[in-house]
């Protein structure tokens, strides 16, 4: 069977500032960030003082991408390294460094893909009581018109807020000290979604034909059994995984069984009629969307054997509502994650169908220990049959009408992983630092890379 993936099918990698870059405050000038301040049970914050480096490698980086025939990048900017402090002052070498990057992607004919704020907020946010202030939608609004000043005529694609879901879901491994079941937490969820709409608002205002969309994680959520309860709860979750946060975005009001459900359980945040305003003007021009995995789900209740701890990693666990279970006919990663390609068909179809705009795919991807050879190879075939699976069920999707205009593998190259730092490998490059910071920092391109050029040069026909 031939794939298929359109003409100007953007094929590229992904990254993210903080996970990437290293901080190097003292050299960049760099204000803190939620992120370097953080150290969550499995990372050191030393992990990002340095991360890959990319601060003092973006040339060869970005040759590295060329080399591997990228037609777009997907990239963070770090917001503490633009601004400096509560006034919105800028810091100018943090606009330079962008902008290097910017034409230095534009020499190879690589368009951007640039996320406004994925996870590293600025600790001065937490000056005016964190996000779940309002005056954060006014910072996050001053912070996007800085962005369109400096960049509107480098970047091809905007995207708005890396994963707002996972604000919410994995709060507590991006610094968030807030808990679940609360006020507070949707607070921040919505105070995100308006600040999210201002950008796009604003991005549509200042910059003539640009694009911008949202970033969400999503996932296809299946009932762990043909009870029909169970399909209830498969409703409920993918109501409150994915239709929640896309259909405010999306469609510009919140939807139904999210918010009845908030009332009901006392969790209803504030909303202002302004803000409705806000939400209904927003129109993205696309769905970015990041997939790693999909979820299964029963009903349950707190005398039953579900003994878990709720978190990103283990799942959702709310009491008659939805509980998420192991789907035994999935295969795992080295760390856990289900391996499920056919959930990647299964999540572009329904987005596609309930939304109707192009999709680009800005994360995916296989995090495993990857292995450097005496003679600097990294045999990770694995992460080739992960690619492969992917692809052919985005062909399929394509095939069956869904419009998907690009992908983004997570990630370009190695980087420092959310949960378990630089051990949980996902690039086509290898990077040499290990868990304690030691490393030469060289890059060694993996069979992957070599792999995914010929992806690219024949447009996905050879996989
Ligand atoms: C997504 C984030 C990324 C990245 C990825 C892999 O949720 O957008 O920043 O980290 O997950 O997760 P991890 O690094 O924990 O393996």
């Amino acid at each position: 069977m031939k794939n298929k993936f359109p003409k100007n099918f953007l094929w590229g990698g992904s990254t993210s500032a903080y996970q990437f870059e290293g901080m190097f405050k003292d050299e960049t000038k760099k204000a803190d960030s939620i992120m370097d301040n953080f150290i969550n049970n499995n990372l050191q914050n030393s992990y990002f003082e340095i991360a890959s480096d990319h601060y003092h490698n973006w040339k060869n980086d970005i040759a590295l991408m060329a080399e591997m025939g990228f037609k777009c990048y997907r990239f963070s900017i770090s917001w503490p390294r633009i601004i400096k402090n509560l006034k919105g002052e800028v810091n100018e070498k943090g606009i330079e460094f962008y902008k290097n990057i910017f034409l230095e992607l534009k020499k190879y004919n690589i368009k951007s893909v640039v996320t406004i704020f994925h996870f590293d907020y600025p600790l001065f946010i937490n000056e005016i009581g964190g996000l779940q202030n309002k005056e954060f939608i006014n910072q996050f609004k001053k912070y996007s018109k800085i962005l369109f000043e400096n960049f509107g005529q480098l970047v091809d694609y905007w995207l708005t807020i890396n994963e707002l879901c996972n604000f919410y879901f994995a709060g507590e491994i991006i610094g968030l000290n807030v808990k679940k079941d609360s006020k507070e937490i949707w607070q921040i969820i919505h105070n995100l979604n308006v600040a999210q709409a201002e950008a796009i608002n604003l991005c549509h205002e200042m910059i003539p034909n640009s694009k911008i969309g949202p970033a969400p994680n999503v996932k296809p959520i299946y009932a762990g059994s043909t009870k029909p309860i169970d399909n209830i709860a498969r409703l409920n979750l993918n109501n409150f995984r994915n239709w929640a946060y896309l259909d405010v975005a999306c469609k510009g009001e919140y939807n139904k069984f999210f918010i009845n459900y908030l009332k009901k359980n006392k969790q209803m945040f504030s909303i202002t009629e302004e803000e409705k305003m806000i939400l209904k003007k927003s129109r993205p021009d696309f769905i970015a969307f990041n997939y790693y995995s999909s979820n299964t789900v029963k009903i349950s209740t707190q005398t039953n054997d579900f003994n878990k701890k709720w978190d990103q990693e283990n799942g959702i666990l709310i009491d008659n509502f939805a509980c998420q279970i192991k789907n035994e006919n999935l295969d795992k990663t080295q760390f856990g994650w289900e391996i499920d390609p056919i959930g990647l068909r299964i999540i572009l179809r329904e987005v596609y169908d309930r939304y109707n705009l192009p999709i680009m795919i800005t994360e995916n991807g296989l995090g495993a220990y990857d292995e450097k050879t005496l003679d600097n190879k990294i045999h990770d075939q694995y992460r080739i049959d992960y690619y492969k699976k992917h692809l052919e069920q985005m062909s399929l999707a394509i095939e069956e009408g869904v419009d998907l205009i690009g992908y983004m593998p997570w990630s370009a190259i190695d980087l420092v992983s959310t949960h378990q730092g630089i051990k949980k490998r996902y690039g086509f490059v290898y990077v040499d630092i290990n868990d304690n910071g030691e490393g030469s920092l060289e890059r060694y391109k993996k069979d992957s890379f070599y792999w995914y050029q010929k992806v690219i040069q024949s447009n996905g026909g050879e996989l």
